[in-house]
């Protein structure tokens, strides 16, 4: 076994020293690896003519030697639709390929071009092509394919004609076909085309993950793929009031998002410990409100610049941010700012712990209500997306009529901005409002009250605590995180339904799911991304897989070629002794940009 190799399933969990996540799966070996063992050299730098020779000759070298291509056209994570493996149909990218697209998805065929470039070395310019006309790498669009299912029973024909139609791809899906002469991904929307081109990233090798170039055989596995998501909300929550994370922090959190096909990325921007967003009528919310954190850290606040930035970087991705202003409970950094807005008037300390539910603004002064209008009106003019989340978690002190009572004003005011209210499951007992959305982040599916909700209107977002909760420890070892919803390993972050998780609710009525990390033990960008993977991908297969293809044996082998991903990338994760992860992982090489703090 090579120097850095690691035995599949030997690193245990939890082998990490408390405070020291280590960064990717691997343990020190010292020796630089090539990016991917299967893949040759890495040849560090920007390419000299003679580096560039070099990287010719070994690329031309590997394909000499090149048997199918490493990875398999079933290996996507999440599990697509429908997968017809052709495998007389491998393509190999090649140094003078250029991308054409339809006008309108040239956004999205500049991001792909900027996520192949950097290991490929090749230039891979974009240019837009009239329908029809073939590039080596094709994006189509074709708005008018019509929503309805993907007729059942089509099948990558034997007979030449052209396979599964686009029809009823929908606002999010895509088709793939990889032939020996090129790669054509077709979509009603750029959103579709986007997730396609996430496909087409995990099919080439590992070590397009580089950030520096790589030789390698590019080769495309061939056949075709006809995919669309179960649900149409998958998120994840980036709890930044506890601790904050700088805007870059969170737009790499988005990028991790965006390649397992998850579209909402949902900011808890309030809680007691900090206010992180600006609001211009009410300055010394995020001036004084946001100075702490769990510790006694600094803090800090996003400005209205910074929260912009956050919500652009994430459309481009085909995420929607989803603000949260927790109410009328976890407020204590509110009330240290504005006094006025506490039960007694008197200012709170500033407060750094970790205990839930003992804050909460003042249900029977008219300037709360105030503040609440103010506050999300500001919110919501600043982003684009649907939805504003309204919190109303564990607000213990606040007596159940009167609970009840502000969250009726408080859905009204988040209506009367256009927004449609997401608010945690306690908001269930409340009238409906239009549209209402309810986070179910229970640990027992039988759920009464939740039920009602439901059939007074609301939908859900399924978080069950006890799965989808990435703040738990993934065994007793894990260095943080939580147990107070037991431990999650990958497994049990995959081995539930949200279909038909919480009883008497529907299928129809479930929106989707997202995975929630609270962040009171964690506070750097490499131990948000150890909490994250590998149980993200399993919440994101969960919500835009079809049930059909949910098997954990088939899940484990296939989330296991993405450890040289990360690694490659230089992306934290846990090495989950469950997955079978290949028998050497390259040691992490971040990018510049990319270094975990
Ligand atoms: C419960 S889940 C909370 C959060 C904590 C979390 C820790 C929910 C809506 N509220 O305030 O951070 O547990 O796991």
């Amino acid at each position: 076994m090579p120097s850095g190799a690691v035995p599949a399933g030997a690193v245990p969990s939890g082998a990490v020293p408390a405070g020291a996540v280590p960064s990717g799966a691997v343990p020190p070996s010292g020796a630089a690896r090539p990016a991917d063992a299967a893949a040759g050299e890495v040849l560090p730098g920007v390419p000299t003519p003679a580096a560039e020779l070099a990287r010719v000759a070994a690329g031309r070298a590997a394909e000499a030697l090149a048997g199918p291509a490493p990875v398999r056209l079933g290996d996507v994570v999440p599990a697509p639709e429908q997968v017809f493996p052709d495998p007389a149909g491998d393509f190999t990218l090649s140094a003078d390929a250029a991308l054409r697209v339809s006008p309108a998805g040239r956004d999205v065929a500049e991001q792909l071009a900027t996520w192949l470039r950097p290991a490929t070395g090749f230039p891979l310019p974009v240019a837009d092509a009239p329908t029809g006309e073939d590039g080596p790498l094709t994006l189509t669009l074709s708005p008018s394919a019509p929503a309805d299912a993907v007729a059942p029973g089509t099948r990558a024909t034997d007979d030449g004609s052209d396979g599964p139609a686009v029809d009823g791809l929908g606002s999010e899906g895509y088709r793939l076909d990889v032939t020996a002469t090129g790669v054509r991904i077709t979509a009603a929307t750029p959103a579709g085309l986007f997730h396609g081109a996430q496909t087409l990233r995990q099919l080439l090798p590992a070590a397009i993950e580089s950030p520096t170039p790589v030789a390698a055989r590019w080769a495309v596995p061939g056949g075709t793929i006809v995919d669309r998501p179960r649900f149409p909300y998958r998120g994840a929550m980036l709890d930044v009031a506890r601790h904050f994370f700088a805007v870059e922090d969170v737009l790499r959190v988005v990028d991790h998002l965006a390649r397992y096909k998850l579209n909402h990325l949902h900011l808890h921007l309030t809680d007691d410990q900090g206010w992180r967003i600006a609001v211009d009528s009410w300055p010394r919310l995020a001036e004084v409100g946001g100075a702490t954190a769990v510790g006694g850290g600094p803090g800090g606040w996003y400005s209205r610049d910074d929260y912009r930035r956050i919500v652009a970087y994430a459309v481009r991705r085909h995420v929607t941010v989803v603000p949260e202003i927790d109410l009328p409970g976890h407020t204590n950094a509110a009330l240290v700012a504005y006094p006025e807005l506490a039960p007694d008037k008197v200012a709170p300390p500033p407060y750094t712990g970790t205990e839930v539910g003992f804050s909460y603004v003042d249900p029977a002064d008219e300037q709360t209500y105030a503040f609440v209008a103010d506050v999300v009106g500001e919110v919501a003019a600043l982003t684009p997306g649907p939805w504003l989340h309204l919190g109303g978690d564990e607000a213990f002190k606040v007596p159940a009529e009167s609970y009840r009572a502000f969250v009726e004003r408080a859905q009204r005011l988040v209506e009367a901005t256009g927004k449609t209210v997401v608010g945690w499951h306690q908001l269930a007992p409340a009238g409906h409002v239009d549209g209402r959305v309810l986070q179910w982040w229970g640990t027992n599916g039988d759920d009464p009250e939740t039920a009602d909700a439901v059939r007074r209107g609301a939908r859900l977002i399924l978080s069950p605590a006890n799965h989808a909760y990435l703040d738990m420890k993934y065994a007793p070892d894990t260095p943080i995180g939580h147990d107070w919803a037991g431990l999650i390993d990958v497994r049990r972050a995959y081995e539930w339904d949200p279909g038909t998780h919480v009883r008497g609710v529907p299928t129809e009525a479930v929106l989707g799911v997202e995975a929630p990390l609270w962040t009171e033990s964690v506070s750097t960008r490499a131990e948000v991304e150890y909490m994250l993977f590998p149980r993200l991908p399993a919440v994101a297969e969960l919500g835009w897989s079809p049930r059909a293809t949910h098997d954990w044996q088939r899940f484990r082998s296939r989330l296991a070629g993405h450890g040289p991903r990360w690694a490659t990338a230089g992306i934290t994760f846990h090495p989950a002794p469950e997955i079978p992860w290949p028998a050497s992982i390259p040691t992490p090489r971040p990018h510049p940009e990319h270094i975990p703090r």
